[in-house]
């Protein structure tokens, strides 16, 4: 799974974003801070959890 955070923009926003996903049971997360996108396994788990997990920590995903 891929999305596009486009307001993710330093080291913390990285951080913050892998810690809530992994949190929440998302494996494999990879922050690209220059593409702003992350890459996730879904484990089970679904597309529209993720993106509401990431949005709670008030970033917007495309
Ligand atoms: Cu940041």
């Amino acid at each position: 799974m891929k999305f596009n955070v486009k307001d993710m923009t330093c080291n913390h926003c990285k951080k913050t974003i892998e810690k809530v996903l992994r949190s929440n049971g998302f494996k494999d997360v990879k922050v690209d801070l220059d593409a702003h996108t992350v890459e996730f396994e879904l484990n089970g788990r679904d597309k529209s959890a993720a993106k509401r997990v990431i949005e709670t920590k008030g970033y917007t995903v495309e």
